[in-house]
């Protein structure tokens, strides 16, 4: 029996989306490639460099270095792991807001530094007071969130690259969800803005490109180095990435994608979804709900748990901030006409 992929018509609180139909038929096309052997697999292996000098010219990065990852995860965690290996004998930590994405604790984990969760200011960014009570001299990274997985905020970036410049740390920048839509507003999130050593930028997400595609950009090819390990056997000599074998369909369509939609493709659809967000919120609030501003196209409403478990029996594909929010993230796929289909639903429901 042939099985078909959930349709995403009723999926509210994913940050997937519908890939472009360019980068559709790029993955593809280059599926069986693997850009781990660019010894072998030479086109996908050029192709990734025409990724990186794209995600570089988006991020504000003058010499763009970085790679294709399997994800924001991967990306995340392969930052830290530089600034463990800048940080020396010291036994580092991280300072992260506790707007940051779960895959800090995966990598605090796996490579053994202490993570410190400092709490995020009323409007859900980070509270630098905190974040610079909590640097001291073992400190190697201060994560900033530019786009949180929750509320969609960006943290005062600038500020922080600052903290983490005067106690010698790195500062890495996670945009994974927000890379594709902030270079059309007007915060201050990317390499030209602050002291920025590494950030994550997921053509997967807003950029549309098939999963799997992260992004990992670096300030410097030399931070690269300290993730290579040599890799005798193979026609290249080292390989900085986590995963051996990869998906070249992720970096074909990330390719494709960047290519069709960057600029012009980009801010038109963050127009849509920020739009969208806004109805939304009106929405919401006019009805009574207590909303969360989406400064960014994500929407988090104060929506009661059993009207909650009624949507998504209904279908709606939602979940829940860990302080209970519903959360509507406004990718591509999320249409006007979705939403006013949810609202209609929401108003029977509640009429009930
Ligand atoms: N950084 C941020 C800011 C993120 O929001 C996410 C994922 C990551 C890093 C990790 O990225 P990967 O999942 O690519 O490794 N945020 C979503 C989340 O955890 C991921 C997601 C995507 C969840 C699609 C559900 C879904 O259907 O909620």
């Amino acid at each position: 029996m042939q099985m078909e992929p959930q349709p995403f018509d009723r999926v509210l609180s994913s940050m997937c989306t519908e890939p472009h139909p360019v980068a559709r038929e790029a993955a593809e096309r280059f599926l069986a490639t693997n850009p781990g052997d660019p010894g072998t697999y030479r086109t996908v292996s050029a192709l990734e460099d025409d990724a990186i000098a794209i995600l570089g010219e988006i991020a504000g990065l003058e010499e763009p270095a970085g790679y294709v990852a399997s994800g924001g995860t991967e990306a995340n965690v392969q930052a830290v792991r530089i600034a463990r290996e800048r940080a020396d004998d010291r036994r580092p930590n991280v300072v992260i807001p506790d707007s940051g994405h779960f895959s800090f604790h995966k990598a605090s984990d796996v490579l053994g530094v202490e993570l410190r969760v400092v709490p995020t200011d009323d409007r859900h960014r980070a509270d630098v007071a905190a974040v610079r009570a909590a640097v001291d001299e073992e400190t190697a990274l201060v994560v900033g969130v530019a786009g949180s997985t929750e509320y969609g905020r960006v943290d005062p970036i600038v500020v922080l690259s600052e903290i983490a410049a005067d106690a010698g740390a790195m500062c890495h920048v996670d945009a994974a969800w927000g890379g594709f839509v902030l270079p059309f507003t007007d915060y201050e999130w990317h390499f030209d803005h602050a002291a920025i050593d590494s950030m994550t930028i997921d053509p997967h997400k807003m950029g549309q490109a098939a999963v799997p595609a992260g992004g990992l950009l670096v300030r410097s090819s030399d931070l690269l180095d300290e993730l290579a390990v040599d890799t005798p056997y193979l026609e290249s000599t080292d390989q900085a990435t986590l995963t051996g074998t990869r998906s070249g369909a992720g970096v074909a369509s990330a390719v494709a994608a960047m290519d069709e939609l960057w600029p012009d493709g980009y801010r038109g659809q963050y127009v849509r979804s920020q739009n969208n967000a806004e109805w939304l919120a009106g929405a919401l609030e006019q009805r009574g709900y207590a909303v969360v501003e989406p400064t960014l196209p994500l929407v988090a409403a104060d929506i009661p748990q059993s009207t909650f478990d009624a949507l998504r029996a209904e279908g709606w594909r939602l979940s829940r901030a860990a302080t209970g929010e519903v959360r509507i993230v406004c990718m591509p796929h999320v249409t006007r006409e979705m939403l006013a289909s949810f609202v209609d639903d929401l108003d029977r429901l509640e009429s009930r």
